[in-house]
């Protein structure tokens, strides 16, 4: 595959695994998600991953009502490219995640590869009883080691031709090798049409893990089914955040950060913000040799239908 020119950076804002007790940076209200978007953006971010939250409680939300009062807050302060999550709760069903991106139509949204465990159980031992802020976090993240992320075949397809009519470029979130088999597959029955766009993902537990060996794997695996009808960025959970985006960048592929993958900025001390992480990153891009893409040179990078075409 040529070598692209510029480097794309998403960052994710929020999520749904990380909770409030965790980081006092993590936003979760809807001026919060809002504001650091906003500076996210201004930082060099191209794409903003974004999840919502109950304004109030911060627990992840796949509401409409969540969305509505930020995303046209962000359009309006910001060029950048809006991309919906679809994968934002571990419990309710394929249609209810797909209608925040059935409703705003945005340029792109997530599309995840394949049903997997995905736990962050073992975050619950780092806080004591008295420490969780809202009464929700504790059992949500406790619990989470009883969780399957379902994403079947049938789900995958429910949630392409549901949102096929919308034009929408998938993220397509791979955390195993196998989940790029899944994508070649659904490739070849029509459900997705090249460049796809793949984030692989490395360091969730239930997925592969953080190792270069495996991104190279990935991105040779990748290579082989895909040539060169694909676009890849790599997002490191936790710790591996900076260290594996900066490999992924020496390996001429874009990069996610954000608060919703890490909450850190360097081994052991918490992020100010989402715009902090981007900051670093953009200059390990860029003292690596190469230049971030602006949001319009992401658009042309990945065919997006451009951001006059959403619904919001
Ligand atoms: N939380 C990430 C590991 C989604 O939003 O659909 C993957 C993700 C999934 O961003
Ligand atoms: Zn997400």
């Amino acid at each position: 595959m040529a070598r692209q020119k510029k480097t794309v950076i998403t960052c994710a804002i929020t999520g749904a695994i990380h909770t409030p007790t965790m980081s006092d940076a993590l936003p979760y209200t809807y001026d919060d998600i809002a504001t650091q978007a906003m500076e996210a953006a201004e930082a060099g971010a191209s794409i903003l991953h974004l999840h919502a939250r109950n304004n109030e409680t911060g627990a992840p939300s796949v509401d409409v009502k969540d969305f509505t009062p930020f995303l046209p807050r962000i359009k309006q302060a910001t060029d950048a490219v809006v991309n919906i999550s679809t994968g934002g709760s571990l419990t309710l069903s394929i249609q209810e995640r797909i209608t925040p991106a059935k409703t705003f139509s945005p340029e792109m949204c997530s599309m995840n590869m394949g049903s997997m465990n995905f736990s962050f159980h073992p975050l619950a031992k780092r806080y004591n009883d008295d420490d969780w802020k809202f009464d929700w976090e504790k059992d949500y993240v406790a619990n989470s080691d009883g969780n399957i992320f379902r994403n079947t075949f049938r789900d995958i397809k429910e949630a392409a031709e549901t949102l096929a009519p919308h034009d929408i470029k998938f993220e397509h979130e791979c955390y195993d090798v196998g989940h790029l088999y899944n994508l070649k597959f659904c490739m070849d029955i029509g459900l997705f049409k090249a460049p796809v766009f793949i984030q692989f993902i490395f360091g969730i537990l239930g997925g592969i893990g953080p190792e270069i060996d495996n991104l190279i794997f990935m991105k040779r695996t990748a290579d082989r089914l895909f040539g060169d009808d694909y676009r890849w960025s790599v997002l490191g959970a936790g710790g591996s955040q900076m260290s594996l985006g900066t490999t992924a960048s020496q390996m001429g592929g874009n990069v996610r950060v954000g608060l919703e993958d890490s909450l850190f900025i360097s081994r052991g001390k918490l992020a100010e913000s989402n715009a902090q992480q981007v900051a670093k990153i953009r200059k390990i891009v860029e003292a690596l040799g190469c230049e971030v893409a602006t949001p319009d040179e992401a658009r042309e990078m990945l065919d997006l239908k451009g951001g006059d075409r959403v619904a919001f």
